[in-house]
């Protein structure tokens, strides 16, 4: 059976492999010629534990081909970005639309188009089925995987298949029940985009949550590691961790389709949105706060450690650290000094690619990230000030 995988970004790329690999006749088309280039000469295009082995395999043993060009198939995979308009906070469904639009120039009738992109609830029937001029079934199948584990979550998470056409649904199931032995739970379209959305913004909201914590318990002068290590020894209690914000393209944003959705209601997921968002010009209140207190009066010696979203990874979008250099905009002259491991291109100003180098120019480091790297090297930090916002440092100061 031949698959159309459309998108080949952090979803659709570890997608189209997998099922690849799984056996399936699979064709990415991606509209990004450097993109679909880079792959044909035999690269991956974004670090992720387990993607290159896998990658390699399925060019070598395994039937698959990236293109830029739309295939005529029994099933296309849908996998594009769908960002939230910033004003409206209601989901942007362009890319969708588009793909769905070049699928219906190829496809020819009873194909079946697949949106795992993740879109606000009644999106598929508001803005996609009024788009269908031939006689094509629609689903919904929700991506769960997470970066950093998303190989292995590939193959055993359970998943969501929504279709309102429940023999259609069946046939959809079979295809992703040979690629996960994770449970498969069929609903309808409406109900698989709400679940979706209800996922990411039930996250969002408990790390909220552990992020007002942090700053109730740093008023006080208390340890909010403490307390949240003492409360989630109670059965029924289990507190996510405070951080210096929410980045990615998942848990920053979709809880906002909720909110441009349903604004006299989602009163709570738009506080916690807001709390999330709060947090990057917080850390920089704090450092204020430490400079102060060891007479640090130039912010040329304080310096960000980390810029991607999360630890271990090289996806940088929304991530707090741009976040907070974005707000400090409003204050400093001059930006701060900035080093990651995971990003070789220079991304933003006073960007360094050598963690030594980065380390002798600043008295305070912020940790924004915990890479392993710096993890796994603490000691190197012995003779600096250091403003930990992951908890990983004895003695440092906290959030
Ligand atoms: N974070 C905290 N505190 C925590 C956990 C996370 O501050 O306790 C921060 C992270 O540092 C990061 C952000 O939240 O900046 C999001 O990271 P994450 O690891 O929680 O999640 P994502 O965005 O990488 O992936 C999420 C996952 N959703 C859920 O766990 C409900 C994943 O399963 C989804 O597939 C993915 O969104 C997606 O694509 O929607």
């Amino acid at each position: 059976m031949k698959i159309n995988v459309i998108g080949l970004g952090y979803i659709g790329l570890p997608t189209a492999l997998t099922l690849a690999n799984a056996g399936f006749n699979v064709i990415g088309t991606d509209y990004n010629k450097e993109l679909v280039k880079t792959l044909n000469e035999g690269k991956i295009t974004f670090k992720e534990d387990g993607l290159e082995e896998l990658f390699n395999e399925v060019i070598n043993n395994k039937n698959i081909k990236f293109t830029t060009e739309y295939q005529d198939v029994d099933y296309y995979i849908i996998s594009v970005p769908t960002p939230y308009d910033k004003m409206s906070k209601k989901v942007d469904a362009k890319y969708v639309i588009n793909a769905v639009k070049e699928v219906l120039n190829y496809c020819h009738e009873d194909s079946t188009i697949i949106i795992e992109s993740t879109v606000s609830p009644g999106t598929i029937n508001k803005k996609i089925k009024p788009l269908i001029n031939k006689k094509v079934h629609l689903v919904h199948a929700p991506e769960r995987i997470i970066p950093g584990n998303m190989m292995y979550e590939l193959k055993h998470n359970s998943r969501t298949i929504g279709a309102d056409e429940k023999e259609i649904g069946a046939k959809v199931k079979e295809i992703y029940q040979k690629t996960t032995d994770g449970d498969i739970i069929l609903t309808d379209i409406k109900s698989a985009e709400m679940t979706k959305v209800v996922e990411n913004t039930f996250r969002a909201v408990n790390i909220a949550f552990a992020n007002e914590l942090a700053k109730i318990c740093s008023y006080d002068n208390l340890d909010v590691y403490e307390i949240i290590k003492i409360c989630n020894m109670h059965p029924r209690v289990n507190i996510l961790e405070p951080g210096p914000g929410v980045g990615g393209h998942c848990i920053s944003v979709d809880p906002w389709f909720l909110v441009g959705d349903y604004p006299f209601l989602a009163k709570l997921i738009n506080e916690a949105m807001n709390i999330n968002d709060s947090m990057p010009e917080y850390v920089l209140k704090r450092a204020r706060e430490i400079m102060e207190e060891n007479n640090i009066t130039d912010f040329k010696r304080v310096g960000l450690y980390g810029i991607t979203y999360k630890e271990n990874v090289d996806d940088y979008r929304e991530s707090p650290t741009l976040q907070l250099l974005e707000a400090q905009k409003n204050h400093l002259a001059e930006p701060l000094k900035v080093y990651d491991p995971f990003i070789k291109e220079d991304l933003v100003a006073n960007q360094y690619h050598n963690l030594k180098d980065f380390l002798q120019d600043i008295d305070l480091v912020i940790i924004m990230v915990k890479h392993n790297e710096i993890v796994n090297n603490l000691d190197l930090l012995k003779d600096k000030i250091v403003l930990d916002t992951k908890n990983i440092m004895k003695g440092a100061y906290k959030l």
